[in-house]
């Protein structure tokens, strides 16, 4: 199905959760999932309440952001064993992270990788994705069969994106999906105004999912179920539910997104329903 632009429109949301990023230290957010177990107890809580894709940021003993193979292999793998969500490793790392380490994170072989469009101000800090790198990370992404997930921090990316596919072909599994990441400060504002005008430059046949940093989760998960598109939630983003109140966990994130997507009648897809709207082929059999 597509909208009356071209967008390709499904009669479910996908909702990603991001449940840990790379910004928040434990100490001063303790609800946020660091170590294996807590990681995969809010994938598990998630997934049964609409959650079908997992965006992971993986961090160490000391609960500081990594992208140590050995670490990332064993969330990946602890993840696997006990859910079924399609598992998508962040490339994006932390604005310190060096660009290659960013890369070798495909060695983890993940079903499905973010891909950050162009550098951004994040904050204070700058937030690097030359051009060599996107193409690095979608050929390679090609190359071992793993879905990108993009990510459009502004407006230009999403014309990066379209030059990307242009020059080197399709992503594996041949269907584009975009996340616009929002209200990152440096970035486009979290505001219906800015996701609208995001929509000419999401070509037909792609899909797109939104994210709305801090307080401008909710008004974002609103423009874009009421455009189409698909949700991402976590407390990669968000951790204020409402003004005052702290974010509980990532399954009140996840429940909120879920409930939302039911009233506007376009319920969460399953991890098949993801799978298939992605082009990430069925789990390996061995894993449960
Ligand atoms: N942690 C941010 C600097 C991604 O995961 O691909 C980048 C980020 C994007 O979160
Ligand atoms: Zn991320």
């Amino acid at each position: 199905m597509t909208s009356g632009t071209g967008r390709a429109t499904t009669s479910g949301t996908l909702i990603t959760l991001a449940p840990t990023g790379a910004e928040s230290a434990k100490a001063d957010v303790p609800a946020l999932p660091v170590t294996v177990d807590e990681v995969v107890a809010t994938a598990r809580d998630c997934e049964a309440l609409g959650a079908a894709v997992v965006h992971l940021h993986v961090r160490d003993l000391d609960t500081r952001p990594t992208l140590d193979l050995v670490r990332v292999r064993e969330v990946v793998a602890a993840v696997r064993e006990s859910t079924d969500l399609v598992v998508q490793l962040s490339s994006g790392g932390a604005v310190t992270d060096p660009l290659p380490d960013r890369v070798a994170v495909l060695d983890a072989e993940p079903d499905a990788a973010s891909l950050s469009l162009g550098t951004v101000n994040f904050g204070r800090d700058v937030f690097s994705n030359p051009w060599d790198l996107i193409v690095e990370l979608h050929t390679q992404m090609r190359e071992r069969g793993i879905v990108p997930e993009y990510e459009a921090f502004d407006l230009g990316h999403l014309a990066t994106l379209s030059r990307l596919l242009d020059r080197h072909g399709p992503p594996h599994g041949g269907h584009v999906h975009v996340d616009l990441v929002m209200g990152v400060p440096g970035g486009m504002p979290g505001t219906t105004a800015a996701l609208a005008a995001c929509l000419p430059a999401i070509e037909p046949g792609w899909t797109f999912a939104a994210t709305g940093v801090g307080r401008t989760s909710l008004p974002v998960m609103l423009a874009a179920l009421s455009a189409g598109g698909h949700l991402r939630v976590g407390m990669e983003d968000t951790l204020t539910y409402a003004p005052d109140e702290p974010v509980r966990d990532n399954a009140q994130l996840v429940a909120r997104a879920a409930g939302l997507a039911r009233i506007a009648q376009r319920p969460a897809l399953t991890t098949t329903e993801a799978r298939e709207l992605l082009g990430i082929s069925a789990p390996q059999e061995a894993s449960r």
